[in-house]
């Protein structure tokens, strides 16, 4: 007998067709109407395959009375509600560091657009303005300079790593300090005045929520760059978006956004940003990988064995 699991997005779709032979999959998503699509599958569901943003809190697991496991496709769970799954007694996992290197390699590659302004100069070239106007204005360099990233995890050493390759001196900020070698800032304020670049790789969520704000990007100041590989929520987007039009700082880079897919139009407009489209971990190698991992939870679960990445 194949378990009942509940898909709440579209994603990845090799992922998605494995779990769909193995499992008896509803897709919440595609239901008309949720309140009795849930009404169901009620008696059934055993599993949640967490996909996208769709919030899994404590309302859907109450309308799912046997549901055991979330296995979330992708690190970062902020989307599920972990109180309300440890309260239930119902397992999250979700698909640690199979991603940390394609995630440091867009990070670093956020710094180098930003600083080094690659996708403006190649707009300048396709646009004509080479021949018309002569070369690209001189931008700014990454050696020498210091990268404060804020929430040096897995993801953030593979990162440090890139930029030291790169000539640039490392700090960080965590809310406790680390057996680390790197020069530790108590605060996130400190770390952006000591800091040319900062990076945020911090959860997403209610404790970090605007975490970089005002504060910090005075403390940034107008010759330092902000980098966003975590979730929009960490910064106040609407002061940021204010900061680039002001130039009080000298400029983001953002893979990030508060409201994804959808990006305050605002943003398009600035000269001194870099937006791309949450392609942290978009590479057809970490998908799969990432995809294995969560069917790797599921197939554990369902077998009576422990998960191999436990969240909660
Ligand atoms: C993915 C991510 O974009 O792992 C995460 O937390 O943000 C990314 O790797 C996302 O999980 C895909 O839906």
């Amino acid at each position: 007998m194949k378990a009942d699991l509940v898909f709440t997005g579209k994603g990845h779709a090799g992922t998605q067709a494995t779990l769909e032979k193995e499992f008896a999959v509803h897709k919440l998503h595609e239901a008309p109407q949720e309140d009795a699509f849930l009404k169901g599958v009620a008696g059934k569901v055993r599993g949640i395959a967490s996909f996208g943003h769709r919030k899994v809190d404590g309302k859907l697991m109450d309308a799912l009375p046997k549901l055991e496991i979330i296995a979330n496709f992708g690190v970062g769970v902020d989307q599920i509600n972990l109180d309300d799954a440890k309260q239930r007694n119902i397992i999250v996992t979700n698909t640690p560091d199979v991603l940390n290197e394609c995630v440091a390699d867009t990070a670093l590659a956020l710094v180098l657009c930003t600083l080094r302004r690659f996708p403006q100069s190649d707009a300048y070239l396709r646009t004509g303005a080479w021949a018309a106007k002569g070369p690209y204005p001189l931008t700014t360099s990454l050696g020498g300079k210091t990268l404060g990233i804020l929430g040096l995890g897995r993801i953030g050493e593979a990162i440090a790593k890139r930029a030291m390759a790169c000539g640039m001196t490392i700090r960080y900020h965590n809310r406790r300090k680390k057996d680390s070698p790197f020069p530790y800032d108590a605060d996130p304020v400190t770390l952006a005045k000591n800091s040319d670049v900062v990076m945020v790789v911090t959860p997403g969520g209610a404790e970090t929520k605007n975490l970089v704000n005002a504060k910090v990007l005075d403390a940034l100041g107008p010759e330092g760059f902000l980098c966003n590989i975590a979730r929009g929520s960490v910064i106040d987007e609407p002061v940021l978006l204010r900061y680039l039009q002001e130039k009080k700082i000298a400029g983001a880079g953002l893979d990030v956004f508060v409201d994804e897919p959808k990006v305050p139009p605002e943003f398009f407009k600035l000269e001194n940003a870099v937006l791309f489209p949450h392609v942290g971990s978009a590479t057809v190698e970490t998908r799969k990988a990432m995809g294995d991992l969560q069917i790797e939870n599921l197939r554990l679960h369902f077998s009576g064995k422990p998960v191999k990445t436990r969240v909660v």
